[in-house]
């Protein structure tokens, strides 16, 4: 919030600009969890800007969740939830790992069919060219959080009917002798979009971990291919390294 061209070449109404700045100094640390919002006279003076649009910015957060107001002392920046230490050492499912933390799952269905594949998945599931996948995508919640967002193909004969899937995929390739016991995994950064963003519950520009999972069956089969967005602020992802040999 610097007082000279802090407005820069960003564009919108003050007020969205001053809530841009305000959320980037939250998502960047400079305003840490838990610690107050200057006042808001502070802000104006700082800012050049009426304290009517300071008050209207910090509403905005306010709605967002981003900031909470508290009778008589202010506003401070949200909490933080704590993280999700994820094992890179086993191969689990969301919903069994959710489980064992003592967290129930829920699922919000974005798509759940039989599709025509993207070229990524004709790759990763070596499919014929004419050929189908069962496709569900679902936005992943645990203990009523959202936590990450899956897309995950298979090939037809692995599941041959996607609404089968009503909780764990897992569970059901399982019931049908179908359980994959081996993956290779890619983790990356990116930057969560503005849609992806709402989806998940966090404020945009919020950094994201994109996760592709290829996972085999005993036989060596490819049986699932799997592109998902976890969130970063949610997520820790832990993995054993030994000396090797
Ligand atoms: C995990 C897997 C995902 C798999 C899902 C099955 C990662 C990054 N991804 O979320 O590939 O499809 O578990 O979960 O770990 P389910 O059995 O609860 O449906």
């Amino acid at each position: 919030l610097r007082p000279d061209g802090w407005l820069g070449k960003d564009s919108g109404p003050r007020y969205v600009q001053l809530r841009r700045r305000l959320e980037e100094a939250i998502n960047t640390g400079l305003l840490q969890p838990n610690s107050s919002l200057p006042p808001e006279r502070e802000i104006a003076d700082l800012t050049d800007l009426s304290r009517v649009t300071v008050r209207k910015a910090i509403q905005e957060l306010v709605k967002k969740g981003v900031v909470v107001q508290r009778q008589g002392s202010g506003s401070f920046v949200r909490e933080a939830e704590p993280k999700v230490e994820q094992s890179l050492s086993h191969l689990t499912s969301f919903t069994a790992d959710m489980k064992r933390r003592g967290l129930d799952t829920t699922s919000k269905w974005l798509e759940r069919g039989i599709f025509l594949p993207s070229p990524e998945e004709v790759v990763a599931l070596g499919l014929a060219s004419d050929a189908s996948v069962a496709r569900i995508y679902r936005l992943r919640e645990a203990g009523g959080r959202p936590m990450a967002l899956e897309k995950a193909a298979l090939p037809l004969d692995i599941l041959p009917n996607p609404l089968d899937v009503t909780t764990s995929l897992y569970a059901l390739l399982e019931q049908h002798g179908n359980r994959p016991v081996r993956a290779v995994q890619k983790i990356s950064a990116v930057n969560l979009e503005k849609p992806e963003c709402d989806l998940l519950g966090v404020p945009e520009g919020t950094a994201g971990l994109s996760i592709q999972r290829t996972s085999y069956l005993e036989s060596g089969r490819v049986a699932e291919f799997t592109q998902s967005l976890y969130r970063g602020d949610a997520y820790d992802f832990v993995a054993e390294l030994r000396l090797s040999s």
